[in-house]
């Protein structure tokens, strides 16, 4: 396996490379003859050829969808609102109660309450780009029905959101016209955030009802010679490839996202000599990539070395290996994120390296609307994702893929290099139990009801876990968070028994109690953030594959006959059969379907069902023209593709076709380079992986952690930066390598786990 390279010019130096290469080259040595496990490969096929010569390379060139350009003597922004609209212009809250509305032409905002900060109440545009070097000048007019103070600001629109310009400005009846001059010397934004913030200073109390009127706000570019051209994303490779690489026996695929190409090569690197040469499939044009796309199969090239395909005329590929052992390292450092999340524990230096820290968020936690001070010991559990908190929901599923990671492939490694290591209990089992432990502290003793999450009122700024010191609040308990807490709890109690009988127990009662806690709160609905809690939701109405996992895990570790008679009434309601946070009825499904010695008529409904879904999930693959099963990109889209892997893989038990492992690994490619945008989405891998998460160790740190999974494309554009710098961009491409945009390039927990899974069960 490889670790990240520098990425250089690849499509040069392949340019280059051919020309080294040249025609006629005679046939001299095999690069390699058969595999080391001794698999059926041929010599001929891994013997240098007789290259035909006829190869041009061009560098690839995209569209370039670059929204902003910087115009001397334009407005990067220009709004008067003369037709009552309000041009994007919106509002964010903490604690403030107000509205904005484009009246009068005006932006009219009318305030009852001014909230907890200066941003308390805050009106804000983005949608525009600051380019380095650049000199602009702010104006607006601003009047207020009383006499006040506030704040505008042009910042970073993440992060510690600092201000790039900013002024404070006594406001009143009579209107100010604000004019400011200043030069972009920090680095080019292509989404900053022009902010008014009209909530509380420090000595400024609430100043009761008032009107703040803002009008034709200008943010003008005085001088632009010295502007820096603010750059949109990177071109995409147009040829791709997993870059971590193929096993030997593995079918293998390069995608080339242009139509000219017709054919490709594949070179090994050490020797520049050719080894293989392929033709493409037909072009076929694929809306979510907004180009046709063509596909060619080198599976005939067993031997391993490492290789890069060139292609004609779209270029080089990034390299790849081939050959057996070549996950060994990634699949490590994914496992070891996990551990690198846990909170409430020191992380050693052997393991974490540089993100290594003393115990964080170890402060005892109170009851949302609980005045009486008491106060409980939730320390522990992992740190779900770029933020701090820990919630029940995403932590249980995550838990159930380690879990069927361990069971289905009987993975029992413990060396993998956690402090558990080698204490006579399976890695995962440890790493799972991690999760359990904190889960059980979150369980509510007296109802038996479990709260959905533990964090602060706010997302804390990019700091150190350690510094993280906000009062850590409970938020309420729910019931998808209890149904989850039971399924992994009842299963905990099964896989922990062999290793702490007494542990086993433990969960057992825990998952039993959770339970009665539903049957007496079936109609509690979806969690809700309470006003307050500004945290992840993780909302879910859907709650009957909740329910059904609940009960049929109980039913799996006890064969009760009350769990037996309310799985079979769940099992044929209607719910979402998938391997998500929210949707889950998948691993219910799964876990009756494989289960031996239960119920056969329970058994084989859930089998039937789990395999309609796999088949359907199979055949999307199948006609999918990049071999995978999503069509459209959600936030989390990663999750997704290797979810499906997973699915496939969980067919594959209980179905003999080898087709299911050939796209599960195919899930696998794509999670590696195999995609719109050439990226392989795990941090440190690969010589093109994302490197400005959205993950506070990271960035406090200034360095990537390794072994993170990003969430990847997201066509809905969920967040300013996304929507700044992909906007127009088709769904498979929508994806940047930016910490600001927390929906593309944030990483969790639950991104890794099924990650982990695939990766266990194609080793
Ligand atoms: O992964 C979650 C994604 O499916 C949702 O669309 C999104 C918005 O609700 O939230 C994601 O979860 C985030 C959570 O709320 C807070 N921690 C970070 C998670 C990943 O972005
Ligand atoms: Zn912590």
């Amino acid at each position: 396996m490889r670790k990240m390279k520098k990425a250089a010019a690849y499509v040069m130096a392949a340019a280059m490379m051919f020309s080294m290469i040249g025609c006629g080259k005679k046939n001299e040595e095999a690069t390699s003859a058969t595999t080391a496990t001794g698999s059926d490969a041929q010599t001929t096929q891994a013997a240098v050829i007789e290259d035909d010569g006829d190869w041009v390379t061009t560098e690839a060139a995209l569209p370039d969808t670059r929204r902003f350009t910087i115009e001397e003597g334009s407005d990067a922004i220009g709004i008067n609102f003369d037709d009552n609209d309000l041009h994007g212009f919106t509002t964010f809250a903490e604690g403030g109660v107000f509205d904005i509305e484009a009246k009068g032409g005006a932006c009219e905002v009318n305030i009852s309450g001014i909230g907890t900060a200066e941003h308390g109440c805050q009106v804000y545009f983005d949608g525009f780009a600051m380019a380095n070097g650049c000199k602009y000048r702010m104006c607006f007019d601003i009047t207020s029905s009383v006499e006040r103070m506030f704040e505008w600001r042009i910042q970073l629109n993440g992060g510690d959101y600092h201000a790039y310009a900013s002024d404070r400005v006594n406001i009143g009846p009579e209107t100010v016209s604000v004019d400011y001059e200043f030069t972009m010397e920090e680095t080019s934004d292509p989404a900053p955030r022009l902010a008014f913030n009209l909530g509380k200073y420090e000595g400024f109390e609430d100043i009761g009802a008032h009107t703040v009127t803002i009008d034709n706000v200008s943010l003008f570019v005085v001088d632009g010679s010295n502007a820096e051209v603010i750059k949109g994303c990177p071109v995409p490779i147009q040829v791709k490839v997993n870059q971590i690489g193929y096993k030997p026996d593995d079918v293998k695929s390069v995608l080339v996202t242009s139509p000219d190409d017709e054919k490709f090569k594949v070179v090994n690197v050490s020797t520049n000599e050719t080894v293989y040469i392929g033709t493409y499939s037909a072009a076929a044009f694929d809306p979510a990539m907004g180009t046709s796309v063509r596909i060619g199969d080198f599976s005939e090239v067993t031997a391993p070395g490492t290789y890069q395909i060139i292609s004609s005329p779209s270029g080089a590929s990034y390299e790849f290996d081939i050959g057996d052992g070549l996950y060994d390292d990634i699949y490590k450092d994914v496992v070891l994120m996990l551990y690198n999340q846990r909170c409430g524990t020191k992380l050693e230096a052997s393991v974490s390296g540089d993100f290594a820290h003393d115990a964080c968020h170890t402060q005892e936690a109170t009851v949302y609307g609980d005045t009486s001070g008491k106060t409980y010991d939730v320390s522990g559990g992992w740190h779900d994702a770029g933020d701090y908190g820990r919630y029940v929901v995403p932590g249980a599923k995550t838990v159930e893929d380690l879990f069927l990671a361990y069971e289905d492939f009987d993975y029992t490694a413990d060396d993998i290099g956690i402090p558990e290591s080698g204490n006579g209990v399976p890695d995962l089992l440890d790493e799972a139990r991690y999760e359990l432990e904190w889960m059980l502290k979150m369980q509510d003793e007296a109802t038996g009801g479990v709260y959905h999450k533990v964090t602060g009122l706010t997302f804390p700024g990019m700091v150190l876990a350690t510094e993280e010191t906000e009062d850590m609040v409970l938020a309420p308990i729910s019931y998808a968070a209890t149904a989850d807490f039971v399924a992994v709890m009842a299963k905990a109690s099964v896989n922990y028994a062999q290793y702490d009988q007494a542990f086993a127990d433990t969960c057992l009662a825990a998952a039993k109690k959770g339970y009665d806690f539903m049957k007496a709160n079936p109609d509690m609905g979806g969690f809700k953030n309470p006003d307050e809690i500004l945290t992840g939701e993780y909302p879910d109405v859907g709650l009957t594959d909740e329910t059904f996992w609940a009960a049929a895990e109980l039913y799996l570790a006890t064969l009760d006959d009350g769990y037996l008679a309310d799985t079979k009434e769940a099992i044929d309601t209607k719910y979402n059969t998938g391997l998500g946070w929210a949707g889950i009825g998948g691993y219910a499904l799964y876990d009756l379907a494989k289960a031996e010695g239960i119920d056969s008529g329970l058994q084989s409904n859930a089998k039937e069902k789990f395999l309609a879904v796999a088949h359907k999930k199979l055949s999307s693959c199948q006609t999918s023209h990049i071999f995978i099963g999503i069509e459209t990109y959600p936030w989390g889209s990663n999750m997704v593709v290797a979810g499906d892997g997973m699915y496939l893989l969980m067919a594959s038990k209980l179905e003999d076709d080898p087709a299911y492992l050939e796209y599960a690994q195919k899930q696998r490619d794509y999670i590696f380079g195999f995609n719109g945008t050439g990226y392989c989405y795990v941090t440190g891998y690969g010589d093109l992986s994302p490197q400005d998460t959205h993950h506070r160790p990271s960035q406090a740190l200034g360095k990537t952690m390794p072994g993170m999974l990003v969430g990847g494309a997201d066509e809905n554009l969920e967040d300013p930066y996304a929507s700044a710098v992909l906007y127009g961009k088709p769904g498979a491409l929508a994806y940047v390598d930016n910490s600001q945009s927390f929906s593309c390039n944030e990483i969790t927990i639950y991104w890794n786990s099924p990650l982990i899974y695939l990766m266990t069960g194609l080793q």
